[in-house]
């Protein structure tokens, strides 16, 4: 009989250079809070937040930071759960994801071990090949979490109504049942309980996912779900669905007269995949906002055919003080053929302008290194930020995820497929073959110049955006402690 449950986000593995950003686990917390709606007593122990301060250097430049691996068995004393779920969100987690499983059932080999989040949705096998996981979970969780444990407290099958379940039965039979319909709850869910994390170190630390923030008071909340773009590097298609699912505005509405009156908050960075895609749901959403005095931000690139002027107005009305631009290329070509996203690249400039002129910052998104990108586009795409007036950037390199199509054209060209850098997100993980007619340059050339592009890019707008940047980087520097060279590589 499954009475209390426990959820783990492990540590956090970024390449040891980046900023060891920390929030709140809203997935986690939605699912916990949601059990708890329904009587079931259930914890988070955010392993990257109580351990935060302690750093492990791993092999390959990469850093994993939280609380050492041992301290679970402290944890599960404590809390005496019968069932844990651990949540894996990036790839770079997948090794500590297994370990922290067999941890467990080498604590308590009865404890049930369900897993989710993204790389055991996409590459379940790596997990169940582990003999730790009892469970994995594909996609959104609340729900068939909860059905989950009702079917075991009930004994039916685990399988009984549930969609999106995979595990080894007794008779030893692989039980793989694909998700039918994802988020279809979305929109009623309860806001996550934040109280189950500790909210409080989060804040006093004060690196959220966008981490040059302007309050330092910052929460993270999500109002939609889902994308209605395949762009060919993303896995939203597979994870969160093509249907864009938005939370009821009477719900987000309680979540922010709670994060102000609770928890004093200054800030919100919205997690959505796509926050402006509707029109409706953003105008709503953001007239109602206006009354919070919030700042605000998305970490994660806006639709580009909504930004009219009349949306940029709303958004600096109420509190917007930076957006995101996912332009990814400079290359018309290489956005409508190879990547599949709408991105009217001689509208570009124009909204960067408008933004500034309301006194937003804008911040822009590139990807290089697509197979079928000739050098001259790669060029372009890099030079794309100098010459359209955005004050900040990222140049990602491409990265051909399990759950997209980028990795269904590498294998279809049989290109081999780097486990390692997949994992540390700093080059491309697949290799072309310097005889193929797509190869530009090798993998280590172009983190290179990646590398050196973003150095100069900061140096290049520090001086262009003096004001932006005391503002921004400044302040983040006084405030955290930090060497502005560090800075510069990871705009
Ligand atoms: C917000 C976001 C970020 C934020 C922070 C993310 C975080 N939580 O730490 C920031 C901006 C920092 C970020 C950074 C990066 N990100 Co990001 N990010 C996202 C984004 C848009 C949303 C994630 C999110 O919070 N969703 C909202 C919450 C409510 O949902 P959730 O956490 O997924 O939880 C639900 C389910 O996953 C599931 N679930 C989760 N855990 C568990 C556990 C159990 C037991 C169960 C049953 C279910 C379950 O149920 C939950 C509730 O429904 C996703 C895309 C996406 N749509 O998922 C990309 C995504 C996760 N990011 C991605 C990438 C590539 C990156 C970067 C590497 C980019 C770069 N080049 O630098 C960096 C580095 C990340 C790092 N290692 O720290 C990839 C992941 C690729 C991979 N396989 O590793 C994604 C999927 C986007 C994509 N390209 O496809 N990211
Ligand atoms: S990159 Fe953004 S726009 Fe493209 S499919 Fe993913 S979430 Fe949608």
């Amino acid at each position: 009989m499954i009475k209390k449950t426990l959820f783990i986000v492990p540590p956090n593995v970024v390449v040891s250079d980046k900023i060891k950003r920390i929030g709140e686990p809203i997935g986690v917390l939605s699912i916990a809070t949601y059990l708890r709606t329904k009587g079931i007593e259930s914890y988070v122990y955010d392993m990257t937040i109580d351990g935060y301060e302690h750093n492990i250097i791993l092999e390959d430049n990469m850093l994993m930071y939280g609380d050492p691996i041992e301290n679970i068995e402290n944890k599960i004393n404590e809390i005496q759960p019968d069932f844990i779920g651990v949540s894996c969100m990036f790839n770079s987690r997948i090794d500590i994801t297994i370990q922290i499983c067999r941890k467990i059932k080498e604590i308590n080999k009865n404890i049930i071990v369900a897993i989710g989040g993204l790389p055991p949705t996409m590459q379940p096998h790596i997990f169940l090949q582990s003999n730790a996981v009892d469970y994995i979970i594909l996609n959104d969780g609340e729900v068939r979490i909860y059905k989950l444990i009702n079917n075991i407290n009930s004994g039916k099958t685990p399988h009984d109504d549930l969609d999106g379940i995979i595990y080894i039965n007794n008779d030893g039979k692989e039980i793989n049942i694909p998700s039918k319909v994802l988020n279809a709850y979305f929109s009623t869910l309860p806001y996550a309980d934040r109280s189950l994390v500790n909210m409080e170190k989060c804040f006093k630390i004060c690196r959220p996912y966008a981490p040059y923030t302007d309050g330092r008071r910052t929460a993270h909340i999500v109002a939609s779900k889902g994308c209605p773009f395949k762009c060919v590097f993303c896995t939203a298609v597979n994870f969160v669905g093509h249907k864009v699912h938005f939370r009821q505005i009477d719900l987000l509405l309680a979540e922010f007269d709670e994060l102000k009156s609770k928890y004093n908050v200054e800030e919100i960075q919205f997690m959505d995949d796509n926050l402006t895609i509707n029109k409706e749901f953003i105008t709503s959403l953001l007239t109602n906002l206006k009354g919070y005095n919030f700042k605000w931000c998305t970490p994660n690139g806006l639709y580009f055919n909504s930004l009219d002027d009349k949306l940029l107005e709303l958004m600096a009305e109420s509190g917007c003080y930076q957006i995101t631009l996912a332009v990814e290329s400079a290359s018309q070509r290489i956005l409508s053929d190879i990547i599949k996203k709408k991105v009217a690249l001689d509208k570009v400039k124009g909204i960067v302008d408008k933004a500034h002129s309301l006194g937003l910052r804008v911040h822009g998104l590139f990807i290089a290194g697509l197979p079928g990108e000739t050098k001259e586009e790669l060029e372009a795409t890099l030079r794309f930020p100098f010459d359209n007036n955005f004050d900040s950037c990222s140049f990602s390199a491409a990265t051909a995820f399990p759950g997209t199509r980028l990795i269904d054209i590498c294998k279809t060209n049989d290109f081999s497929i780097d486990t390692v850098s997949s994992n540390n997100y700093r080059s491309t993980n697949f290799i072309i073959p310097k005889e193929h007619e797509w190869y530009v340059m090798s993998r280590e050339e172009l983190a290179e110049l990646i590398e050196k592009t973003s150095v100069e890019f900061y140096d290049y707008a520090s001086k262009k955006f003096e004001n932006i940047y005391s503002a921004k980087y400044k302040k983040y520097i006084q405030n955290h402690d930090e060497k502005e060279d560090v800075l510069k590589k990871r705009l």
